[in-house]
């Protein structure tokens, strides 16, 4: 059988290489790159929700491809909340990731709960539908950052029931146990 096409609403590649690990061979991912969309899709909305709906209806209605997006966040206990919807921008707009993991170190220095929560939306639109699917994986920031794998904020982030950091873990248990796993196999139970 031919792979099940699917479009992914992101810009980001190590997203899109997650999903696709995790879909595996018998779904082909498009990114907004394959699909001839090179701007950058606004994020002005002020939930997880609301943005993956803004990208995902974007893509729909200029390209016209069914599709699904995703938007992601991590939910600091003692930040109530923060960073959440501002995860990609918290040290600011042309701040990078390395930024924006030691303003968070910075921020938690002296507290002791580091609880916190990757929280993954993504927004399925197809065959005129619209949904919204959930992942989210628990777990706590790491006094100091540690490991090379992985992308964006693994290198502060242990998971629950582990001892090391998504960055030390590695792809595959990452992508066994991480709140976009989880969203992803839903997306996959969604697509059935
Ligand atoms: P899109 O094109 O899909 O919007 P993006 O990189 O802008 O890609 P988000 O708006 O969802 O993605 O930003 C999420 C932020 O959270 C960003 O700083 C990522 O580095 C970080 N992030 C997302 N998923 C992560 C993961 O699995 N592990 C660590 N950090 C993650």
């Amino acid at each position: 059988m031919p792979p099940h096409i699917l479009v992914f609403a992101t810009h980001n590649p190590n997203k899109a290489r997650e999903v696709a690990q995790i879909l595996g061979p018998r779904f082909s991912v498009l990114t907004l790159t394959d699909i001839g969309c090179l701007e950058e899709i606004e994020e002005s909305a002020q939930t997880l929700e609301g943005n993956a709906l803004l990208k995902a209806r974007y893509v729909k209605e200029k390209y016209g491809y069914d599709c699904f997006s995703e938007d992601t966040g991590l939910e600091v206990e003692a930040l109530n909340g923060a960073p959440g919807v501002h995860t990609a921008r918290y040290a600011g707009e042309g701040r990078n990731t390395a930024d924006n993991m030691e303003l968070l170190l910075l921020n938690l220095d002296g507290l002791n709960n580091r609880k916190a929560q990757f929280r993954t939306v993504i927004a399925l639109i197809a065959n005129g539908q619209e949904t919204l699917i959930e992942g989210i994986c628990a777990g706590e920031i790491a006094l100091e950052k540690s490991g090379v794998n992985g992308f964006g904020y693994d290198p502060i982030f242990i998971p629950k029931n582990h001892q090391q950091t998504f960055a030390m873990l590695g792809d595959e248990i990452k992508n066994s146990i991480s709140h976009r796993a989880i969203a992803t196999l839903k997306l996959m139970d969604a697509l059935k």
